[in-house]
């Protein structure tokens, strides 16, 4: 049997080229998610529960990139999470939340938390605009106001605009105001539509953004490949997801392959990625049952144990190379998935044929990942999981069974992923722009504008470890 070398991030350098870039702003970070979506940086945010909801997927497609919601929440909460997204980010809230003047101020106030709004437009029963709630009204009301009805607290006086107004209008009208919400409204007085000055600044600071045809933040949602799949599928659609992820951990399965093809013949506009495989014949199925891109990494994650569990894997870099020279032969781009730690691994991932790289550990601990806070020795700590961990399983069971029967299932269970923490990091944007800053640079080192360029003039050298210890910090004493 013929053995052959895989090699990954920490087994190679790229040579420096000719470069005639002086700035890293002349570089260009397009590229392509899949094979109709495109991005303005390279990067994807995991479908991972420690990682990617609303929150992290708002954040990341303002910089350019996109999140993919996880799949471990029940199919409606999963829904909420592409909405909110969807809506963080449009300058025109289509639907905008509504509730009915006779219900509790309770009623909205679980309804503003469960939403994540920062008000409700208050309408009668045929959806006419009789009022509006904000925070600001219920922000001084005492525990024993919670009974009273909306109608009881609410702002009667509402400036409207007319649904079809432009933004430019909009904004003058929330500016002569002073509001910080305009609700549109049709020649019967019906709402159609809301403008508010938060979406409308946010738009001015993120020109990046990776937006849709309307203007919302792009987003993707994971499914899995067993029970409920296209029931969630067609929820998630509907609900504005861009792309759906086949997510499985052996993706080169038939089950993968036949979650994909009936994904793709239900839903035949819907862009469809899967994975995870780790070679060339993986991609190639994938690639013929219908997806638009295909996701690779076996065992590279963080908090991956399948080659210990398993002893399956291909090393990362190596993985990319072969996906990738199948993906380019199709047109369909490949998502290097786990293992990057540092621009530079990004950077190695891209040249060797990723259009875009997902990560989970770099963005964990940050304020837009999911979860609380943790300390330890005096440090703040966030929780960053595998999905295949024991209290991941352990989490996912107790929403669905027993006591009784969930010890009974998980006594069989072998975790392939391992539970862990990450320093608190602060805002996800500071991360990105350390990505994003250190790619262009490689870019540059490469000498190309582009990722397309790069990966073009990309040269690899395989490094030694004595070429290894002398990329790190050496013979220094760190401060
Ligand atoms: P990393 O960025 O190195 O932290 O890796 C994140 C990736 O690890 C995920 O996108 C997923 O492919 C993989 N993962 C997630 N859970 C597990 C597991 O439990 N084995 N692996």
């Amino acid at each position: 049997m013929e053995i052959r070398e895989g090699l990954t991030f920490d087994d190679v350098l790229l040579v420096p080229k000719r470069s005639s870039i002086v700035t890293r702003s002349q570089t260009n970070l397009q590229t392509k998610l899949s094979k109709n979506i495109s991005l303005n940086i390279p990067i994807i945010s995991a479908n991972m529960d420690t990682v990617t909801e609303s929150a992290m997927a708002v954040a990341i497609a303002r910089e350019g990139g996109i999140g993919i919601i996880h799949r471990f929440l029940t199919i409606s909460e999963q829904v909420t999470e592409v909405l909110k997204t969807k809506r963080s980010g449009s300058i025109l809230i289509e639907n905008p939340y509504t509730i009915k003047p006779e219900q509790t101020v309770r009623d909205a106030i679980e309804s503003m938390r469960e939403k994540g709004a920062s008000g409700l437009l208050v309408t009668d029963d045929q959806g006419k605009l009789v009022g509006i709630l904000t925070r600001r009204d219920i922000v001084m009301l005492e525990a024993k106001d919670e009974t009273k009805k909306v109608t009881e607290v609410m702002t009667n006086d509402v400036i409207t605009a007319k649904f079809g107004i432009d933004v430019v209008s909009a904004k003058d009208i929330l500016r002569e105001n002073c509001i910080e919400k305009l609700p549109l409204l049709d020649e019967r007085g019906h709402v159609k539509g809301l403008i508010t000055s938060k979406d409308i600044i946010n738009a001015g600071n993120y020109p990046q953004a990776s937006k849709d045809k309307k203007g919302r933040p792009l987003v993707g949602a994971a499914v899995g490949v067993k029970g409920d799949f296209m029931e969630r599928t067609e929820a998630l659609l509907d609900a504005g997801a861009d792309a759906i992820v086949v997510d499985i951990a052996h993706g080169h399965s038939e089950n993968a392959i036949n979650t994909v093809r009936l994904i793709k013949k239900a839903f035949p506009n819907c862009e469809l990625i899967a994975g995870n495989v780790a070679t060339a014949q993986g991609t190639e199925d994938l690639i013929q049952a219908g997806v638009d891109a295909v996701k690779v990494g076996v065992g590279s994650g963080s908090i991956c144990i399948t080659r210990v569990i398993t002893g399956s894997g291909v090393p990362q870099l190596t993985a990319v190379m072969d996906c990738a020279q199948v993906g380019k032969k199709y047109g369909i781009p490949i998502i290097s998935d786990g293992g990057v730690r540092t621009s530079g691994d990004a950077t190695k991932a891209l040249a060797a044929g990723a259009s875009t790289v997902m990560v989970g550990s770099l963005l964990g601990g940050t304020d837009e990942s999911p979860g609380s806070f943790m300390m330890k020795n005096g440090k703040r700590y966030k929780i960053y999981r595998g999905m295949a961990s024991f209290y991941a399983a352990l989490g996912r069971k107790s929403k669905e069974t027993s006591n009784a029967s969930m010890v009974e299932d998980l006594n069989d269970y072998v975790a392939e992923g391992v539970e862990a923490m990450v320093p608190y990091k602060g805002s996800v944007t500071d991360i990105i722009k350390q990505l994003t800053g250190g790619i262009r640079s490689g870019l540059s080192y490469c000498g190309a504008n582009t990722i397309p360029q790069m990966q073009q003039n990309a040269e690899f050298i395989k490094m030694s470890t004595a070429g290894y210890a002398e990329s790190q910090p050496h013979d220094v004493e760190l401060m």
